[in-house]
């Protein structure tokens, strides 16, 4: 059994070798070229980072090391982590070693229960999250490690202990702010050799077997969508600074609390409950057309659909439904989920049209991304709480974020700092210089 620190040890040399004589070989070719259009907008489609954990193809979604997701969805989540990391799917003794570090590093200080006791009582859970790592920075070992004056090649160490120290906290101070900020009584402490997941569902105080399957689904589907989405990104510029896992995990998770990216799960399930109320139940397909067209009309987002790199249905979306399909096939909440699915890509096909004539951009992506369907899910299990979901998205994208930020350090990547231009600039230059010509519409 190897010890995840003497795994990676191993492993490290290799990725640096392989780093260097990829970047011998290619490291002045071109990669990608930028349009104006794209360095206005988000930098969609520039291909401008490398990352290894996981790659979200087109007409595929995420793939995880090279296995579709859907493929190994019967992962835990601490196996996921293992995989993120290592890049191989790991034995039961690397699994069960995983779960004792958790073990023994679960333990939360007592400061952070009395910061979120302290807050407002209406604080967003996101907030109440996102201030629980950050108070925990004073833990951090590579923060100290770095003033005692470490050598750049031992980075990589720190930032995976903080990291482990991280995840195996995690659930517990998600679990325990929900039970303060819902009124659900006392955290309730982590239970030794139990799954992350399992544990997860026992500190929240949901008893149901099937809960906790949820739970490990849940908690491994969100782990990782490469490295350019915005808490990804977020965190990996900011860990870029050699700022610690607690600022650079606390900074990705404030990007995920943005009502366009994980904060688009607490959306849905409003949007689902509104449509439940507006039409006294499951609505028509013709009620809900016309309730959409409405939202779209008034300038609002249908929550849940489209997605920056996908172009068909998010198979994490696919994995939820088929678990729903098995355990809550009789549910009203899921079944309008369901009609949602079979009625909104027609509506936003047509929509998107109605924008062309308008003059404005088509919508790239008219099919359900992860955030559709799994609130209906949990609410079934009583975690009716919506304002919550995007804290259980968190705890599983911390496993992205941290593996990120361990290669990084692992392979000495430097500060971010793309170059910005000015208005100025683009009137000057473009289309005047070499390599800036027009490219057509
Ligand atoms: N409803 C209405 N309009 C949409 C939708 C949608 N679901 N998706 C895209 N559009 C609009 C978009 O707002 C943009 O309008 P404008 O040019 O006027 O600003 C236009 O269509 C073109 O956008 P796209 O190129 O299709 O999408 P983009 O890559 O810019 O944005 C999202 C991707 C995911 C931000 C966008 O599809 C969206 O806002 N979806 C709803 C929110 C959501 O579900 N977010 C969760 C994403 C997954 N996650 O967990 O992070
Ligand atoms: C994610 O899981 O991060 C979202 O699907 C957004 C993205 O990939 O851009």
């Amino acid at each position: 059994m190897a010890n995840i620190f003497d795994k990676m040890e191993a492993i490290i040399p290799v990725l640096r070798d392989q780093r260097e004589s990829l970047l011998d070989k290619y490291g002045n070719y071109k990669l990608s070229d930028v349009t104006v259009k794209q360095a206005h907008g988000g930098m969609r489609g520039v291909k401008g980072m490398l990352c290894d954990t996981s790659l979200v193809e087109p007409d595929k979604g995420l793939i995880i090391r090279g296995y579709p997701l859907l493929e190994i969805k019967n992962l835990w989540p601490e196996e996921v982590f293992l995989l993120l990391l290592t890049g191989q799917i790991p034995d039961k003794a690397d699994t069960a070693d995983l779960q004792m570090e958790y073990d023994a590093r679960a333990d939360i200080p007592d400061y952070v229960w009395k910061v979120l006791r302290a807050m407002p009582k209406d604080s967003h859970p996101m907030a109440m999250l996102d201030a629980a790592i950050l108070v925990l920075q004073h833990e951090s070992e590579f923060y100290h490690a770095y003033n005692e004056g470490i050598t750049k090649d031992e980075y990589w160490r720190y930032y995976l202990s903080d990291s482990l120290n991280l995840l195996a906290k995690l659930p517990g101070i998600a679990a325990g702010l929900y039970r303060i900020r819902f009124d659900k009584g006392d955290p309730i402490p982590w239970t030794k050799g139990l799954d992350w997941g399992a544990n997860f569902a026992k500190m929240l105080g949901i008893a149901d077997p099937d809960f906790t399957k949820l739970m490990r689904l849940y908690l491994m589907f969100h782990c990782d969508h490469e490295g350019g989405n915005v808490s990804a990104n977020t965190c990996h510029t900011v860990g870029s600074a050699l700022s610690d896992v607690y600022y650079s995990v606390s900074a990705g998770l404030n990007g995920l609390a943005g009502f366009l990216h994980g904060m688009a799960n607490q959306e849905c399930l409003r949007c689902i409950l509104d449509i439940m109320d507006t039409y006294d139940g499951i609505p028509t397909k013709q009620q809900l057309r016309d309730y959409a067209f409405d939202e779209l009309h008034n300038g609002r987002v249908i929550p849940g659909y489209g997605h920056a790199v996908l172009r068909v249905t998010d198979p994490r979306f696919t994995g939820f439904l088929e678990f729903g399909k098995k355990y809550l096939a009789e549910d009203p909440v899921f079944n309008t989920v369901k009609l949602v699915f079979e009625t909104i890509p027609d509506v936003l096909t047509e929509y998107s049209k109605e924008r062309v004539k308008e003059g404005k951009n088509p919508i790239a992506n008219v099919w359900p991304n992860v955030d559709a369907g799994s609130g209906a899910l949990l609410y079934h299990y009583g975690l009716t709480e919506f304002s919550y979901y995007t804290v259980l998205f968190s705890i599983s994208r911390a496993m992205g974020m941290t593996s990120q930020l361990i290669l990084n350090r692992a392979l000495g990547v430097p500060i971010t700092r793309p170059k910005s231009v000015g208005t100025k600039f683009v009137e000057q230059n473009i289309g005047k210089e070499k390599g800036s010509e027009y490219i057509g519409a």
